[in-house]
């Protein structure tokens, strides 16, 4: 269970798990120093549960965040833009298999955590229960999706447990091919047709307000940021990276000619940063209890791909079965 090989412990260093205790001075020491936390070192089993929390929510986000684009690739307007495309929701799928092998440094069962996912007791990410209406909705996402989930993950490449940090650095660079692609498809589509604007136009109005809503709750009303924050799980609160996303995102749809869905938006020179509206967290509430557009839709099709895929993990097992039984054993030796 501990056995990942890309987590590298120092085994040395610091005892098992079994002993791990919530006030384990050591532990306190190394997070202290900005240490990493490697698989076999102590540590509370509060911090090792908030972990995989967050690691299996990431997970399962990447792996549902595949259907609204991969909608989609049947349909992309180019081969060019097909290929890219599928290359991208590939790229999601690797970001879910390294998240579930980080969760698995921590002693979780990936079969569990999918089952737990699939009986609705653990969550994805809200903005998958939008729906994707046009080709537009793949650069909306692309770019603005894609660009919140940069700021939100480059810290993590900074989070205090190894597995998770080592991972969101290539997670960090293929995110950022992505929104580059979303990006310039928005920009071809702002800069063609009166007809092509519009559709840029109407996809980043329907994908801003749920796009700022994936920084999660505002800071005030968000129950696991102070503790993740002061394990160094979390860098920035919700609404630090949420701002951070604005001021970012601003001079972008300026530069391609689209505006945000927000009269309120206007730079603060006192704060150094824009200010914005306010945003309907009821919505975000709604959407995480199963309210959302699209919930009922990606949960369905989640299930059946697991249950469509149950022959292929059967062969797996199979396969891993037959090469670890002894030389000879099973083969008909005479
Ligand atoms: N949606 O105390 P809080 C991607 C939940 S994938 C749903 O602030 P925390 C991509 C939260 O889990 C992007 N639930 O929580 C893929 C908590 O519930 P529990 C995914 C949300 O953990 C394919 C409760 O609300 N990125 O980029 O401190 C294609 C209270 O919140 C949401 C990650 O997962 C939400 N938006 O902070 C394209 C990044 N927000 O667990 C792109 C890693 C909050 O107590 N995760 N909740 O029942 C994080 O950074 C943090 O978990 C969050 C929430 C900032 C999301």
């Amino acid at each position: 269970m501990y056995g990942n090989d890309f987590s590298a412990p120092d085994q040395s260093r610091r005892p098992g798990p079994d002993q791990a205790a919530d006030d384990d001075p050591t532990f306190t020491a190394l997070l202290a120093d900005e240490g990493r936390v490697e698989p076999r070192d102590a540590m509370p089993e509060a911090y090792r549960r908030t972990l995989v929390r967050q690691i299996a929510q990431h997970a399962h986000s990447e792996i549902i965040g595949m259907q609204p684009e991969g909608n989609w690739i049947s349909r992309a307007p180019s081969l060019r833009r097909k290929a890219i495309l599928m290359a991208k929701v590939q790229d999601e799928a690797g970001h879910g298999l390294y998240l579930y092998a980080a969760a698995e440094t921590l002693g979780a069962d990936r079969a569990d955590l999918l089952d737990q996912l699939h009986s609705g007791r653990q969550k994805y990410s809200s903005i998958f229960n939008y729906p994707t209406l046009t080709w537009a909705d793949v650069g909306a996402i692309g770019w603005l999706v894609d660009g919140a989930a940069i700021t939100n993950q480059v810290p993590l490449c900074r989070c205090s447990y190894g597995p998770y940090a080592r991972a969101m650095v290539r997670v960090c660079k293929e995110e950022s091919f992505h929104q580059r692609q979303g990006f310039e498809i928005l920009h071809t589509l702002s800069h063609g047709t009166p007809a092509q604007k519009r559709m840029a136009q109407d996809a980043v109005d329907r994908y801003w307000w749920p796009s700022l809503m994936m920084f999660g709750p505002p800071d005030d009303d968000s129950p696991n940021s102070a503790q993740s924050m002061a394990w160094g799980i979390k860098r920035f609160s919700n609404d630090e990276l949420r701002q951070r996303f604005i001021d970012m995102t601003v001079p972008q749809a300026q530069a391609l000619g689209l505006t945000l869905p927000d009269p309120e938006l206007r730079w603060n020179e006192e704060r150094g940063h824009y200010d914005h509206g306010t945003i309907d967290f009821t919505e975000l509430f709604e959407v995480i209890k199963g309210h959302g557009p699209c919930n009922a839709e990606r949960m369905a099709h989640r299930r059946k791909a697991h249950d469509d895929g149950a022959w292929v993990r059967e062969a797996a097992s199979a396969y891993a079965a037959k090469h670890a039984a002894p030389a000879g054993a099973g083969r008909g030796v005479a």
